[in-house]
């Protein structure tokens, strides 16, 4: 597995699966999610809504992921993952990384040879950079796929640089 970093736009990515920074009502919303329902047009949100009545009416729970189509998006799948909101009196760390496991497994699933993730959780949810980073790199290099290409798209440099150091396994101090 080879693990890459670009700084950029999640929807323009021609992996063959794009994650999703989804909610459980899996209807879509602001940040990546809005993205990519924006930009891939509404056979996503039909998907999304199949699936909903006949698998998830509850909602699809945090740290779990599923695929649709990528409409058009140059991907081909997206797997939709529900990241935890940050809590600073609850320790979620390990559905962030389950987030990241299952999105992987869901991509074997499909025989997806690329998979291009988001900072899950990192925006709306509130996580602070740096530790999604570090959960997301070491979850990811923890975790036996078969998928050889892992991107991680981020939008922002500070973002792009908090990856760097995860990978680096070079935190901020303290
Ligand atoms: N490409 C790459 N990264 C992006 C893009 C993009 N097009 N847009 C935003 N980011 P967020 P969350 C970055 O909020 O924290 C939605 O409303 C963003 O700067 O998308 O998991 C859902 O419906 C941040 O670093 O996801 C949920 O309700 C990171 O992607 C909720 O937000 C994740 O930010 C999920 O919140």
């Amino acid at each position: 597995m080879r693990i890459t970093l670009v700084q950029g736009d999640i929807t323009e990515q021609d992996a063959d699966v794009v994650v999703n920074a989804a909610n459980s009502s899996l209807l879509g919303g602001g940040g990546v999610d809005g993205a990519i329902h924006r930009r891939g047009g509404p056979a996503i949100l039909a998907e999304c809504r199949r699936l909903r009545a006949s698998h998830y009416g509850g909602g699809l729970p945090t740290g779990q992921a599923v695929a649709t189509t990528a409409g058009e998006l140059p991907a081909r799948w997206i797997v939709h993952t529900v990241g935890p909101v940050h809590s600073a009196e609850e320790d979620r760390s390990e559905l962030l990384a389950s987030c990241y496991r299952e999105s992987l497994r869901v991509a074997d699933e499909l025989g997806a040879a690329s998979i291009a993730f988001p900072a899950v959780s990192a925006g709306v949810y509130g996580w602070p950079m740096d530790d999604a980073a570090r959960i997301a790199i070491g979850t990811v290099r923890a975790t036996p796929a078969r998928v050889a290409d892992v991107r991680f798209v981020l939008f922002s440099p500070d973002a792009y640089t908090a990856f760097e150091n995860a990978l680096a396994g070079t935190g901020p101090a303290g």
